[in-house]
């Protein structure tokens, strides 16, 4: 069981270095380029707004509030890389970390150290229990196929997922 895990994990930190360089997503953006604020609020299961209108090369800072009462995710990708994280967010729920309307961030920490996937600090995702705030700023540039989503188990499926359109 133990090297099924081992090579599961080893997997899926191949595949998301193999992504990283590969996926036009844009990349992490800094406080001083940001062009414009959009206020974004997760609701059970869905984001107000729907869609996003971008501008190739801006920076957007995007302020997100959980209005909800699950935990909900604000997740800049593509669907590819949606799909190689939903297993992780299911191994969360496993290993009881994530629940339906809490985060375990103490066990999320511990587990951070044995297994990286579990850490969940991308700067590309903002996870958000009810209530809680969170801030992302992305710059768009060389980017394609943008979806934000969340991958929280079911959430995706039941479409939580904001189309975002570059121009
Ligand atoms: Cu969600």
């Amino acid at each position: 069981m133990k090297i099924i895990k081992i090579i599961t994990t080893l997997l899926l930190l191949s595949s998301f270095a193999y992504a990283d360089k590969n996926m036009k997503i844009g990349s992490k953006g800094n406080l001083s380029d940001v062009n414009r604020v959009v206020k974004v609020i997760m609701y059970d299961n869905y984001y107000e707004p729907s869609s996003f209108n971008i501008k190739a090369g801006e920076t957007i800072k995007f302020e997100v509030v959980n209005a909800g009462e699950l935990v909900h995710e604000f997740n800049i990708a593509n669907k590819m890389m949606h799909m190689k994280h939903q297993p992780e967010m299911e191994k969360m729920v496993e290993n009881e970390i994530l629940f339906a309307d809490s985060i375990d961030k103490d066990k999320m920490k511990k587990m951070a150290k044995m297994d990286k996937s579990m850490s969940h600090s991308h700067s590309n995702s903002v996870l958000l229990e009810p209530k809680q705030k969170g801030d992302i700023i992305w710059k768009f540039d060389d980017v394609a196929n943008i979806e934000i989503a969340c991958n929280v188990p079911g959430h995706y499926q039941v479409g939580m997922i904001a189309k975002v359109d570059i121009n």
